[in-house]
């Protein structure tokens, strides 16, 4: 089978050695899916924001991004009704990852979109399903509203956001991260500004590219999975919110 992010980093002629490989081959995956007509060009835009803090994050995951990411998956084990949320740049970034994380931890897979089209909702759905995923919720009709919200944001698939008891919302805006949080969902955020308000917000912020952080919170759940229910709640007691952002905010500010 043709492995389509090979074909596309072939077409970049960038070659692999080059310093700044991997970010660029990111940015690519983002061009490639606005040329398909699922990711926005503010899309581009949010993601060069986010490649600033992720430059003076030193383009790493920082230790309390680490114990945010394991936090996060026991949460995601604990839950009743985990959902997560995807949107055009993390359709483009990580929809293996999506899926992978999903599937280990039964949670429901719904696009939710700022810049909301039918088109491009149909457009995510068929990537996550082509990247293994057997059900994706939001697309379409039928959704309810969840409150305090102006914006397409505000839908939520009946059997997926709107019943969760944790939601995963990366790259998210504030009012909906605030929104879901009022709803009395505990929000976890992925989102490389650690000032944000959808970061200042969640319950439990993960102040990561989505990129790096997928993928460490699969390991973290492979990892956990066979743990007692204790166990877990151990982890998510232990993790400290407020010492995680200050000292985000203190590695952007002195890169330590
Ligand atoms: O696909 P849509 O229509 O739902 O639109 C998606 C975007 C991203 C355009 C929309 O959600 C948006 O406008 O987002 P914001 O409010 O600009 O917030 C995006 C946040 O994600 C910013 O704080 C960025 O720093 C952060 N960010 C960007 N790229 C990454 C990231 N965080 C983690 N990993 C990234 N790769």
């Amino acid at each position: 089978m043709i492995d389509i992010r090979q074909v596309l980093i072939k077409r970049m002629k960038i070659p692999k050695t080059h310093p700044r490989y991997e970010s660029l081959k990111v940015r690519h995956m983002l061009v490639d899916g606005l040329k398909a007509g699922y990711v926005t060009e503010s899309g581009l835009i949010a993601h060069g924001r986010g490649e600033a803090f992720d430059y003076l994050l030193g383009e790493r995951t920082i230790a309390s991004a680490a114990a945010a990411e394991k936090a996060a998956a026991a949460a995601l084990l604990l839950a009743k009704r985990p959902a997560i949320s995807v949107n055009g740049n993390t359709a483009a970034l990580v929809p293996e990852g999506l899926v992978a994380l999903a599937a280990a931890v039964s949670a429901k897979l719904e696009v939710n979109l700022f810049y909301r089209t039918e088109e491009r909702e149909k457009l995510i759905a068929r990537i996550l399903k082509k990247a293994g995923a057997d059900m994706v919720l939001g697309v379409g009709e039928g959704m309810k509203r969840i409150p305090g919200l102006d914006s397409a944001r505000a839908r939520a698939d009946p059997e997926g956001i709107w019943v969760s008891d944790v939601v995963l919302i990366p790259l998210e805006d504030g009012d909906r991260a605030e929104a879901l949080a009022k709803a009395g969902k505990v929000v976890i955020s992925i989102d490389l500004n650690p000032l944000s308000r959808t970061t200042q917000i969640a319950a439990i912020p993960i102040v990561d590219n989505v990129v790096r952080a997928v993928p460490n919170m699969i390991q973290h759940v492979e990892k956990m999975k066979v743990a007692e229910k204790v166990a877990l709640e151990m982890v998510l007691d232990g993790f400290d919110k407020e010492r995680c952002l200050s000292d985000a905010v203190s590695v952007v500010r002195k890169g330590v």
